[in-house]
């Protein structure tokens, strides 16, 4: 094997890949491993095989610890088995869990993009299969579009009422999923009737809420601005969309797809689900 050391740039400015050889099978797992992580999405082809060529397997089994708060960030981790708990201590108080990574999840990529020390402790809980990128090549591939992303909706995020009270990676996390979507004057956003795949938080702009009734009135629910959501309650629901939603101008919209939805916003559901029982009402109410 490779180590990173090898990535410094070699005489011509190149850098020199990172090359961990690996059966067929063990590239298969990889695969799998990150295909619902939303930081491998949209690498061109080259940037995806650099990824998978640079990643060495690792087993770890329960109690041992990933990473411990406050070393030095070497690795970024993708989980293909197993699970494992994330611990936090402050000021030197006892550790508190504040986090959970199980198949499909990624962990360690902070310490790596601010060069900072590692924040939290990452346990084994079962026995687990990890697939762990060196900072080099995260850093080289990874990073740039992570932490764009992260700065872009960073801002935005904190200004929007239901997601104000989350820790600040929890919005990271958020930002990581989200995509932007434009939408022009009179464009359909939602249509009532269809089933929802996405959430949408309202970026700048604004759109219009009609719905019709069983005798085929249409009905004017209002509007939504900047920082207002919408397209939760068929997430929530798994029924048909309620209302159609309408853009007013130019209108752009942050989404979220629905595993995204149900994993990322799991501690704001309540809230959502509160908020949405008020205008279920008054659309029962027609
Ligand atoms: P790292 O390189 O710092 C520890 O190594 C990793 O734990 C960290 O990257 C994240 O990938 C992951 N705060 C900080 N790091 C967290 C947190 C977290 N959860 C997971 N990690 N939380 C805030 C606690 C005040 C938990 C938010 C839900």
């Amino acid at each position: 094997s490779i180590s990173a050391e090898s990535m410094a740039p070699a005489k011509d400015g190149e850098f020199v890949k990172v090359f961990i050889s690996k059966t067929l099978e063990q590239r298969q797992r990889i695969e799998t491993s990150i295909s619902n992580n939303f930081l491998f999405k949209n690498l061109d082809e080259e940037q995806y095989k650099d990824v998978i060529d640079a990643m060495s397997e690792k087993r770890v089994h329960e109690g041992e610890d990933v990473i411990v708060q406050g070393g030095v960030g070497d690795y970024f981790y993708a989980v293909e088995e197993g699970s494992f708990s994330v611990f936090v201590s402050k000021d030197g108080d006892p550790e508190i869990k504040v986090h959970e990574y199980g198949p499909g999840g990624s962990f360690g990529e902070l310490a790596l993009m601010y060069n900072a020390p590692r924040a939290a402790t990452v346990r084994c809980v079962e026995k687990a299969v990890l697939w762990a990128l060196d900072r080099v090549t995260f850093r080289r591939i990874l990073m740039e579009r992570t932490s764009r992303k992260r700065r872009m909706y960073e801002g935005f995020l904190e200004e929007v009422p239901i997601l104000s009270n989350l820790e600040p990676y929890e919005r990271h996390k958020i930002a990581d999923a989200l995509e932007s979507i434009i939408y022009n004057n009179g464009e359909v956003v939602i249509q009532q009737g269809d089933t929802g795949q996405s959430f949408y938080i309202i970026e700048s702009g604004e759109a219009t809420v009609v719905k019709v009734d069983e005798n085929g009135v249409e009905h004017s629910m209002g509007s939504l601005k900047k920082g207002d959501y919408f397209g939760e309650l068929a997430l929530l629901t798994d029924k048909p969309r309620k209302a159609t939603v309408i853009a007013k101008g130019r209108l752009k919209c942050a989404t979220l797809g629905k595993k995204a939805f149900v994993r990322l916003l799991g501690p704001v559901v309540e809230i959502i689900k509160r908020n949405s029982e008020n205008y279920a009402q008054t659309a029962n109410e027609l």
